[in-house]
């Protein structure tokens, strides 16, 4: 109750200022891996005996625990039954057997953060078959493989706000390096990608050299272990770049446990983050960017329900209202296929961290 209240009144003090939206969230989500939370509905709305499945990229992860979180939360008040899955692994096998068993199940319709662009196409074009609605949030399959992306944030706007940072931080020159999840996840692909063309773009980035992009697979240890190893590699290593909340929160301690002089900087959960934020020597992260996972996942069973009770088929042009979260119109994605845009990414530094620590 105390977190809700909190989080309502910094909700309603920022969001004049704020390009991410709040949520009041729950006060806990599950962290299962693989087996079902599932919620009977308790109200008698229209959305009362469906199922509607979230499955995200994998178990341990708290940034997949906040969304899975919203997405239950907005189910289960419209009178829905939620399915929350986290997959043990972020691979595509652990997704495609889930969306096996999700089909066996009869569920009405499956958000998913996909592990691979491509890998879950015909696990996903057998639900659709079936007549399961498909979306995906925070990391989209390919057009075919989905009706439509809710995207956190445009993926140019990541990779400026990251670029710049880059270059800000490290004084505009010397090398750098990317610490990355897994290799196949499209989201940190297509943000890396965007940094590496906006650098090549203009020459203010021209003495900046990235070294290396490394893969921690979300996984804590591993990010800590390429961390390290990044270290020991390039001695003249000036920042990393973490685009990924498990990988800057693992890289956040190497780098104060050692009492590093490279810095950090990327995408991390503010209450992970808090205690590395701050613009002196003793603090890692002068600052970094995230937005709102609860409203990712609140946003994405709006869209779950809409697809459900036929409001949009996710073509270019829909329009929906999302509850409380307002209106949006489903527009086309670079990729060929479609998307809907939940907000901009959201600075935070040593001078809001502590507003937001308590609220995701
Ligand atoms: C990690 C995951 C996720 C990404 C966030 C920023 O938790 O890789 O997909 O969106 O970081």
């Amino acid at each position: 109750m105390k977190k809700k209240l909190l989080s309502a009144l910094l909700c309603a003090s920022l969001v004049a200022t704020m390009a991410v939206g709040c949520s009041g969230g729950s006060s806990e989500s599950s962290s299962d891996s693989g087996n079902d939370t599932k919620q009977e509905a308790d109200s008698g709305s229209d959305e009362g005996g469906k199922t509607y499945a979230i499955v995200t990229k994998s178990a341990g992860n708290p940034f997949n625990e906040k969304t899975a979180e919203g997405f239950q939360e907005v189910i289960e008040a419209q009178g829905g039954t939620a399915i929350v899955k986290h997959p043990e692994a972020a691979t595509a096998d652990a997704q495609v057997s889930v969306i096996q068993s999700l089909i066996s199940q009869g569920v009405d319709s499956i958000c998913i953060a996909a592990n691979d662009e491509n890998a879950l196409q015909a696990a996903l074009e057998e639900a659709m078959a079936a007549g399961i609605k498909v979306c995906c949030e925070d990391s989209k399959t390919n057009p075919d493989s989905r009706q439509v992306f809710v995207n956190q944030a445009g993926i140019t706007e990541i990779g400026q706000s990251l670029m710049d940072a880059v270059l800000d931080i490290s004084g505009g020159e010397g090398q750098w390096a990317i610490l990355s999840a897994t290799s196949q996840a499209a989201n940190q692909n297509a943000w890396i990608d965007s940094m590496k063309e906006i650098m090549e773009s203009d020459d203010k980035y021209s003495k900046l050299e990235l070294v290396e992009v490394a893969y921690g697979d979300d996984e804590p240890q591993k990010s800590t272990d390429q961390t390290q190893a990044l270290l020991a590699k390039y001695p003249d290593l000036k920042v990393i770049c973490a685009p990924t909340t498990v990988g800057i929160n693992a890289a956040a301690k190497v780098l104060q446990d050692e009492k590093s002089s490279v810095k950090l900087t990327g995408l991390g959960l503010p209450s992970e983050m808090a205690e590395y934020i701050g613009d002196d020597d003793a603090h890692s992260c002068p600052y970094m960017y995230l937005w709102n996972p609860i409203d990712l996942g609140r946003l994405g069973a709006y869209t779950s329900i809409a697809l459900v009770d036929g409001t949009i088929t996710g073509a270019e042009g829909d329009k929906f209202t999302a509850g409380d979260m307002g209106d949006y119109e489903i527009v086309k994605a670079d990729d060929g296929g479609t998307e809907m845009i939940l907000g901009a990414p959201f600075k935070f530094d040593a001078s809001n961290i502590d507003e937001w620590k308590d609220v995701y």
